[in-house]
């Protein structure tokens, strides 16, 4: 049995990745289970949120960074675990949100360098989706936690572009991670779009079973 894939969900706020990795696990039929970073679940998903919907809840950057980063740690072996039992699993999120926001901060120091470091040794996705949107970042009508601004988001934006350029092979680009601008296309659409690049990637790639690491 060769092992499941990882595929990720990538995105700034409001570009419908959670609803895209509900209805890619869906659609493949069982064969997928769901994992949303941040889990906030667990305790330290708790001081997570604390962070994220209490303003008077302070942490350094830096403690808050290492947080989330801790937070796919606790939950890696869990993942590993599953593709290793030949299940696919779909990531809401992960180490690209977590360098872009936390770069977005521009604190001196956390650089991108600085801020990809604790995740270095996690599963690389085998498949990533890049979702934007036109208005993602410009729109109005964020909910109230932190992060969730007109301004932010479009620092978060050129993070993630300084990500992908920075610490991604163009060959690795070309054949494990889709850009997706979703602009003026529907939920439907976008889904169809997600499910059937990533069936083409599971049938074209059935036989790779090395992981690869951050
Ligand atoms: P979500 O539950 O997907 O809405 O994410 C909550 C917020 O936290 C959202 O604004 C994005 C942000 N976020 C997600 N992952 C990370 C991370 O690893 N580091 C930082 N700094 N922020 C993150």
């Amino acid at each position: 049995m060769t092992r499941g894939k990882l595929i990720l969900i990538e995105g700034l706020d409001r570009t419908g990745k959670s609803t895209q990795t509900a209805k890619l696990v869906e659609s493949l039929n069982g064969e997928a289970s769901l994992v949303k970073f941040p889990d906030r679940s667990t305790q330290i998903g708790g001081l997570i949120h604390q962070y994220l919907t209490e303003p008077d809840f302070h942490l350094p950057d830096q403690a808050i960074h290492l947080l989330f980063s801790a937070n796919r740690w606790e939950v890696a072996q869990t993942i590993k675990k599953t593709l290793a039992q030949g299940k696919h699993v779909v990531l809401d999120r992960y180490v690209y949100s977590g360098i872009a926001y936390s770069a977005a901060k521009q604190t001196p120091g956390m650089d991108l360098r600085w801020c990809a470091q604790p995740d270095k040794g996690l599963l690389k996705p085998d498949l990533t989706f890049f979702l934007s949107n036109a208005e993602s970042g410009l729109r109005q009508g964020f909910g109230e936690e932190r992060y969730e601004s007109t301004e932010f988001q479009a620092k978060v934006r050129e993070q993630f572009v300084a990500i992908f350029d920075t610490f991604e092979e163009a060959a690795y680009k070309k054949s494990h991670i889709v850009f997706l601008d979703t602009t003026n296309q529907s939920i439907t659409q976008v889904h169809e779009l997600v499910h059937s690049a990533t069936t083409e990637f599971i049938r074209k790639n059935a036989e790779i079973d090395e992981f690869m690491y951050f």
